[in-house]
């Protein structure tokens, strides 16, 4: 049973993501002029479209549009995965999704840690992109060892924050004082630090093998390094940054622009160049935190999604090298072949769908018919996109190098081993697919008994 005087992880993660925000923005100015951008075309958005307005009210997802979504932090060792899955249990948030993005030449493996049901995830939706550097894909053994003896001297978490991860662990909860110290606490491993914890030798070194390898070894801590509002007009916003001051990436990753939007589409401002003391004081730079927006379609299917892997993949042939409105425009005119109504993406199970009673379903008293798309047709059942939570490799790969310089090393390639990453998170992941098709068949399940009676 649920404590009275325990806060709800809920409230400590809507906390925790606003406090997030809150410091990203103290310590990254132009994220703040992203945020005013964001607001703005958002605004413009739903007033020029009262049927997009309406839609998000009626299915609850207004609350949703105005907090965060997610941010991303890179760690160096099985240790630190594994306390950060404990940290965001606190928040009820757990690994969800293996991303392996060796295959993109970056020396990490991946998973998001986010909210998993219903309601969680309409009370705040806030997720963290985590990647556990891979220093087993470092060749020489000579760097590996020196990066392997940096991370073992470090502890990224304060003793306070320890102390009550492990309150939480066995009194199930915290309550108010507790929570606010928790998040205040869990905010310091977050948090960006202007002295790095080696000289500027040790750091180049590092940085010529690989830019992340640098920036996840050098420091005392994972820094947030972009957070990502949601935006409900990608393509207005991406327009809009060079005049805003940001430098966009050059190309938005992910689908094209649709009448049903599909999983996800991001794009971001260029990562910053910040001065850094090296030991020694010597002075240097780092160039690592950046901002990002994401606009979120419907979850697919495996079936969709193997249609998505192999349209973008036939895509990726016609679009290397082009400015972003050429690549929109080719991105289009392949994924033609996706359908783009709701209706189709459900009758050829594309994509996934939360079915509900209309009015007239509550009204009406039991009925024969147990077809859902008759039910559909007959007005007593209505559906709606189930909004895809997670993350895409490809995407995730093309942000990495857009803001690590383009780099990236083909050897890392072909290294997927979930096995490992879920041995140094000392826990499984959650496949991503299985929590959409529950979600979907649930809600099928109660339509169908509140008709049947
Ligand atoms: C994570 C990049 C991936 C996304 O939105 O796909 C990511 C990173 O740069 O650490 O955040
Ligand atoms: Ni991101």
């Amino acid at each position: 049973m649920s404590d009275p005087t325990h806060v709800s992880s809920n409230e400590i993660r809507d906390r925790f993501s606003k406090a997030m925000s809150a410091m990203y923005q103290a310590e990254v100015p132009q994220y703040e002029t992203l945020l005013e951008l964001v607001a703005q075309v958002n605004r413009e958005t739903l007033e020029r479209n009262p049927a997009l307005a309406e839609r998000l009210a009626n299915f609850d997802e207004m609350n949703r549009l105005g907090v965060e979504r997610h941010g991303a932090i890179r760690v160096g060792s099985a240790d630190e995965l594994a306390m950060l899955r404990r940290l965001f249990a606190v928040m009820g948030m757990v690994p969800v999704g293996y991303y392996d993005l060796s295959e993109a030449g970056v020396p990490v493996h991946s998973t998001a840690f986010r909210p998993v049901d219903d309601e969680a995830l309409a009370y705040n939706p806030f997720r963290v992109f985590t990647s556990l550097l891979r220093l087993e894909l470092i060749e020489s053994d000579a760097l590996r060892e020196r990066a392997a003896r940096i991370l073992d001297h470090r502890d990224i978490f304060t003793p306070g924050v320890r102390e009550l991860i492990a309150r939480h662990e066995s009194q199930g909860g915290l309550d108010d004082t507790d929570a606010d110290r928790f998040v205040s606490e869990a905010l310091e491993t977050f948090r960006w630090h202007k002295d790095a914890t080696v000289d500027l030798d040790t750091y180049e070194a590092l940085h010529a093998e690989h830019r992340l390898i640098a920036d996840v070894v050098c420091f005392r801590g994972p820094h947030i390094n972009h957070l990502t509002p949601r935006t409900l007009d990608i393509d207005e916003v991406q327009r809009r940054m060079p005049q805003a001051g940001m430098n966009p990436k050059d190309v938005i990753e992910g689908p094209p622009r649709r009448d049903c939007p599909i999983l996800l589409r991001q794009t971001s401002f260029k990562a910053l160049e910040e001065p850094i003391r090296f030991a020694g004081e010597r002075q240097g730079t780092h160039t690592a935190r950046f901002g990002e927006i994401e606009q979120r379609g419907v979850a697919l299917t495996a079936k969709g999604r193997a249609l998505y892997d192999r349209l973008l993949g036939e895509s990726r042939r016609r679009t290397a090298g082009l400015s972003n409105d050429e690549h929109q425009r080719v991105l289009a005119e392949v994924f033609a072949d996706f359908p783009d109504t709701e209706a189709e993406l459900r009758r050829q199970e594309l994509a996934f769908f939360e079915y509900r009673l209309t009015e007239a379903g509550r009204q009406s008293g039991r009925v024969g018919e147990t077809h859902l798309e008759a039910l559909i047709e007959q007005g007593l059942v209505e559906t709606r996109p189930i909004t895809y939570e997670d993350f895409l490799p490809v995407s995730a790969a093309g942000i990495f190098q857009s803001n690590l310089g383009g780099g990236q090393n083909e050897a890392y390639a072909g290294n997927a081993n979930r096995d490992a990453f879920e041995a140094a998170l000392q826990g499984k992941v959650l496949d991503e697919l299985e929590l959409y098709a529950a979600r979907e068949s649930a809600s099928c399940r109660s339509v169908l008994q509140a008709l049947q009676g």
